[in-house]
């Protein structure tokens, strides 16, 4: 825990994409950082980190990260680089994008960015604006989160949730496809001080994660039937009269379709379907409705998925049914990220009303087949990567590693690392870390607004996403000045709303105090009383609006691939000790999280004849791995387990699981369907 010191301390925050944004203080000497820890009083950090940022200087001072921009001198993925100057770099960058602009057009240039660094400036703002004016591709970013908010949307109008502090007041909480120990870790003590005050914790996931030991049940379904689950749960819940009636007759449109809809879904067909007992499925339901206040917690498990769309909608139906939404600390609980940035002043940011780009939109989860595409018109010329790392986190590698050894393709790549794709670019640029960096940061896992304050000044010739976009942006000789915008106005024009719960909060204020919840009372019940922001104001439990994008206007168990015959379903998940892609470029966390490995059911590792720790080949029709199987009863039968990220295998490869996922599209909200994955496990020769 922090002393007093004598040091001086620079308040900042967490940049990376993850719910918690915690709140740290840097002790700095001489321009050196010399230790970073959790803000002690902040009421969601709590004075700890996590096992990865808890390190974070060790990522700052890395002898591994690039300092200085390097140009490409070995084959495209080699990995050889060598020295060369900003000015030389951003000039050989401009008169390649000039030249292609000229001769093909300027969407053939495609700028490629997710939220590696989730501060709104240096995650979306100069960026947007110079991308814009140029006419570059624009890129629909809908790896994460978006599927869920376009499922939510359908029945309750947006992805509104209670504030997670509020889980507090619950009784009975659900966590629905979520690791929160592991991904959203600052939660638990919420859940933890429910817990103690009587509420009950029901996971629901195909895998016995750390959070599902720790759950007073665990309910371990068959992916992707979730929605099977929740028809059954409304078929016991309206067969037994346990819905709130005047909640329903006030607040939403279509219960009577839906009553004669889910009594085609009792228990039996429902377990026969998730491989849940009817016994179990029937507690649930009733446990659900009866228990007040209720809440479900999804994160990101079942927008993964092929039906993601359709799951998110079903679910959303349930706190409808029961009423919950009236209740403290009731309803659902996503995440907070569209409500953080609605009362902040974004458009403004990017410029959105002044700058209507009307270049074509290509699919990040497509980055592969566009790169090798004939028939993308104009074709993609040149790549420009910052805050993603695609070679490790987009579905088929193969097929992007296919795309990025192109001779033709002129790729440039920012970051601190030279990443899995950073290996093939023509030019790697020097990023900043965060704490080299000013931010405004809203959360996605809370209500606090954070404002991250470099501690030191750029380490080696690093710069921060914004400083890249203004050098460029004078390279390509742009004049408008608001290409030039300090990180300060930027954050100054997004403060600049007038929201109400941003009352009293001032870039000042941010300065001095570092955090400050958003301005609203603590008891704050979106959907107590309805004001769905749906076209008809009400929630949907039968959607004209589905209807006419010519998806089922009932929520319904949507489109499952089940396993053929000697298949298994590989899902892959977040690691403890990286942070999505990053992190593996550090031989502590690369360490702590070992050898590449598959999880396997023993019962199908023994069909296989494969014994704990053997060798196996994981493969499918995108490619394959060798991994180090593990017998586990944390997955079912049938169903296979592998971290998501960079792992090192036998021969002490990077290699990553996405060389195995296609880019299966989801129903709808254009995201990607990851974890229906169907693999064959044999012996490695
Ligand atoms: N199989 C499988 N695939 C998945 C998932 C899964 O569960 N399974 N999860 C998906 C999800 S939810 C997500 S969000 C994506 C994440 O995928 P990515 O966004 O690609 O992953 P990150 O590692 O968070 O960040 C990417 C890069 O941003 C860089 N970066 C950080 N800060 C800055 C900065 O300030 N400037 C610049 N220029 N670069 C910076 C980091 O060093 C890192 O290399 O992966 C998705 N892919
Ligand atoms: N330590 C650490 N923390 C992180 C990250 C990290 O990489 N490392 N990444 C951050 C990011 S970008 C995100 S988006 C969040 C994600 O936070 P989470 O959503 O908590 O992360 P995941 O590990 O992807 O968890 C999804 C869970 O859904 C389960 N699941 C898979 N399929 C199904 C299904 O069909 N039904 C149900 N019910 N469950 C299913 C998986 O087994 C998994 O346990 O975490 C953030 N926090
Ligand atoms: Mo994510």
């Amino acid at each position: 825990m922090p002393s007093a010191t004598a040091l001086p301390v620079v308040r900042g925050a967490c940049g990376h994409d993850c719910p918690d944004t915690c709140s740290w203080l840097v002790e700095v000497e001489d321009g050196h950082a010399k230790r970073l820890f959790g803000d002690p009083d902040h009421p969601f950090t709590r004075g700890t980190l996590c096992a990865k940022v808890n390190h974070y200087l060790e990522r700052v001072y890395h002898p591994d990260r690039v300092l200085r921009p390097l140009r490409r001198v070995g084959a495209k993925g080699s990995g050889q680089f060598e020295p060369t100057t900003w000015d030389d770099a951003l000039a050989e960058i401009a008169a390649r994008w000039t030249e292609i602009s000229a001769t093909s057009g300027p969407e053939a240039i495609l700028p490629y960015s997710s939220a590696g660094n989730q501060g709104m400036i240096q995650m979306s703002s100069l960026d947007r604006r110079l991308w814009a004016v140029l006419g570059f591709s624009q890129l629909d970013r809908n790896i994460c989160g978006e599927v869920a908010v376009a499922g939510l949307a359908a029945t309750q109008g947006s992805g509104l949730g209670i504030d997670p502090e509020e889980i507090i007041h619950s009784r009975y909480i659900v966590l629905w496809g979520t690791n929160t120990i592991v991904t959203n870790l600052h939660l638990w003590p919420v859940i933890a001080a429910a817990r103690s005050r009587g509420a009950r914790v029901v996971v629901v996931d195909p895998i016995r994660t750390r959070t599902a030991e720790q759950a007073d049940w665990h309910l371990p379904l068959r992916p992707a039937s979730d929605a099977m689950l929740i028809l059954g749960m409304m078929h016991v819940i309206i067969r037994d009269g346990l819905v709130d009636r005047d909640y329903i007759d006030r607040y939403a449109l279509g219960y009577e379709s839906l009553v004669e809809h889910v009594k085609s879904f009792p228990p039996e067909r429902v377990a026969a379907a998730t491989d849940l007992s009817a016994t179990d499925i029937e507690l649930f339901a009733r446990e659900y409705a009866t228990t007040t206040p209720a809440l479900l917690r999804p994160l990101i498990g079942i927008e993964h998925h092929r039906n993601g769309g359709m799951m998110f909608r079903t679910l959303a139906c349930l706190p409808i049914l029961t009423g919950a939404w009236r209740h403290r600390g009731g309803g659902l609980a996503r995440s907070t990220g569209a409500l953080q940035y609605s009362t902040l002043n974004h458009a403004g940011v990017v410029m959105s009303q002044e700058l209507r780009s009307h270049a074509r939109t290509l699919n990040m989860r497509d980055l592969g087949n566009d790169l090798l595409s004939s028939t993308l018109a104009p074709p993609i010329r040149s790549l420009c990567v910052y805050n993603c790392n695609p070679a490790v986190s987009v579905p088929n590698q193969p097929r992007i590693i296919a795309g990025l050894q192109r001779p033709d393709l002129f790729t440039v790549v920012h970051d601190l690392f030279i990443t899995e794709t950073a290996r093939f670019a023509d030019l790697v640029l020097p990023a900043t870390s965060q704490i080299e960096s000013l931010d405004l940061v809203p959360a996605w896992g809370h209500h606090y607004l954070s404002l991250n304050q470099p501690a030191i000044p750029p380490v080696g010739e690093s710069v921060s996403n914004t400083e890249f976009i203004r050098r460029l942006a004078k390279a390509l000789g742009r004049t408008e000045p608001w290409l030039y915008d300090s990180d300060e106005t930027l954050v100054r024009t997004a403060l600049d709303s007038r929201h109400p719960w941003l009352a009293g909060i001032t870039f000042e204020r941010l300065l001095a105090e570092g955090s400050i919840r958003l301005n609203h009372e603590r008891d704050w019940r979106p959907f107590a009383k309805g004001g769905f922001p749906t076209p008809s104001g009400k929630a949907h439990l039968w959607s004209e609006e589905l209807q006419q994008m010519g998806i089922d206007p009932l929520p319904v168990p949507g489109s499952v691939r089940q396993a053929q015959a000697g298949e298994l379903q590989l899902i892959s998940g977040k690691t403890l000790h990286y942070m999505n892609t990053s992190y593996s470029h550090i031989a502590r966390h690369r360490h702590r999280e070992g050898q590449l490995f598959i999880e396997l059911h023993p019962a199908d590792a023994a069909a296989r004849g494969i014994r704990h720790g053997n060798l196996v080949q994981v493969a499918n029709e995108q490619g394959s791995i060798v991994a180090e199987c593990r017998h586990s009863e944390r997955v079912r039968p049938g169903i296979a387990w592998m971290p998501f990220g960079s792992l090192q295998d036998a021969q002490g490869h990077s290699r990553s699981v996405n060389v195995l996922t296609p880019e299966e599209p989801t129903d709808w909200g254009g995201g990607s369907g990851f974890y229906d994955t169907f693999i064959h496990v044999t012996p490695a020769l």
